[in-house]
């Protein structure tokens, strides 16, 4: 392969994450090293897991599914956990509504996400790697497939890593449709052939996690960033983007656009950039931003920094990077009604305010619905109160923010008055 330092990592227009998407043969392991791949690895390899863990530090990168907890803190803490073995699981169920990176990295560019399993592996100290895939991406679990299959029989991994004598190897694991099973315990649970229900923390997976072992659980998209920090080394990588959002991020814009579909942007770039990337509407009645989970962005607010800090201070989140457009024509109650069904049927109904929580929120908007978008009398304010249970009391993500889209939506965009 070409030597580190003359790789790029930028590709045309900008992209890093892309560069290789839809320019690469994604069954062919001679092109995607024609194209850079393996040189990260080869680069981990003479730095040593512990100088990988300081390199993706340094870097600044965080988590892509939608917490944005610093990976080479976790990775950190779960190299030093003296209990073996070690796990590595790459959170591939990308099931959050809106959200659709994941799926383009898998399907245009496998080897990539091999190479970063593969790194992760060596730098967290495990020898085991499980890539929890979304069951409805058929065509990523082809590519993959035959990528895990083609690696392993070029030696790039096995029981002698490119003969440097680590072993590492990978195992892809279905899930079966639920939501739930995207939370990081659930996953472990579903692996283990148990239910998929999520199980309280601490302890945090990197003490105690799939088959009770220290386990760093990572998202795809965070694994591949692995790839240009190596490469280009952690300064430079962080070099693009914000002080605390390192790099570049994955949007999903939907809706209604032009031009919807997946585009890399610097952390920084602002949502009326993006937006006018991928096509505006004429009349922009809002933005949902990060998901079902996250919250709505008005038209005068277009300005806020796709950056953790910025949307946060925003009142939203950048979530997984969902960006679903509504124009004027939506009819704002049927959707928030919608995100409701969608969490009252994906709660595993483990614990209380989440099962029966999101059962009233539901039945609170079916009843404004009714009455064509007015609120009766009491119904925000049960919302609130069942909304707010369900932030303190749920044991997981899926309860405590089930009430975050219909919160948003009434206090930033005036909803059933
Ligand atoms: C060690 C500690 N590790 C936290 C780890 C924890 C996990 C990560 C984040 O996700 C998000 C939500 C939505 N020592 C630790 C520690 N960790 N403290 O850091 O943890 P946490 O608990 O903040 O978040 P989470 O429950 O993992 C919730 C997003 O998920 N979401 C949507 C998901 C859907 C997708 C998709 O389809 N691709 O991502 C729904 O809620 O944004 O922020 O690894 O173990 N002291
Ligand atoms: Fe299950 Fe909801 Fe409780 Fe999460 S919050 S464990 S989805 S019942």
């Amino acid at each position: 392969p070409p030597a580190a330092a003359a790789v790029p990592q930028t590709g045309a227009d900008g992209l890093v994450l892309l560069r290789r998407v839809g320019v690469v043969d994604p069954g062919s392991l001679d092109d995607y090293r024609t194209h850079g791949g393996y040189a990260a690895l080869r680069r981990a390899f003479t730095l040593g897991p512990a100088g990988v863990i300081r390199e993706v530090t340094e870097a600044g990168l965080v988590g892509r599914g939608g917490a944005a907890f610093p990976t080479g803190r976790k990775w950190a803490a779960t190299a030093q956990q003296p209990d073996h073995p070690h796990y590595l699981v790459c959170n591939a169920d990308e099931s959050e509504p809106g959200t659709f990176k994941d799926r383009v990295l898998m399907e245009g560019d496998p080897y990539a996400l091999i190479e970063a399993m593969t790194i992760a592996g060596y730098a967290t100290g495990a020898h085991r790697g499980y890539l929890y895939l979304r069951g409805e991406y058929p065509r990523a679990l082809r590519r993959l497939r035959t990528a895990i299959d083609r690696a392993r029989a070029r030696g790039f991994l096995g029981g002698d890593v490119m003969g440097q004598g680590f072993a590492f190897d990978i195992e892809i694991r279905r899930g079966a449709g639920a939501y739930i099973c995207g939370e990081e315990t659930a996953i472990f649970n579903s692996i283990e052939g148990q239910r998929g229900e999520p199980r309280s923390k601490p302890p945090f997976p990197v003490e105690k996690g799939l088959f009770g072992k220290p386990t760093a659980v990572n998202n795809v998209e965070t694994l591949v960033n692995v790839l240009p920090i190596l490469i280009e080394g952690a300064q430079a990588y962080a070099r693009t983007g914000t002080g605390t959002s390192t790099g570049t991020k994955l949007f999903c814009v939907s809706g209604a656009v032009a031009r919807p579909g997946v585009y890399e942007l610097p952390f920084g770039a602002t949502l009326g950039e993006l937006l006018e990337l991928a096509g505006p509407p004429e009349t922009l009645r809002a933005v949902l931003l990060g998901g079902a989970a996250g919250g709505f962005v008005r038209p005068d607010e277009l300005d806020v920094p796709l950056t953790f800090e910025g949307t946060r201070a925003a009142g939203t989140t950048l979530g997984s990077g969902v960006v679903l457009v509504l124009d004027d024509s939506v009819d704002l109650p049927r959707i928030l009604l919608r995100i409701a069904e969608f969490f009252r049927d994906e709660s595993c109904g483990q614990c209380v305010p989440c099962r029966v929580g999101t059962v009233r929120q539901e039945e609170a908007l079916h009843r404004i619905k009714d009455l064509t978008g007015a609120a009766a009398a009491g119904d925000i304010a049960l919302l609130r109160e069942v909304g707010q249970a369900m932030r303190d009391a749920s044991i997981c993500g899926l309860g405590q923010t089930a009430w975050n889209a219909v919160e948003s939506a009434i206090d930033r965009l005036g909803a059933f008055k």
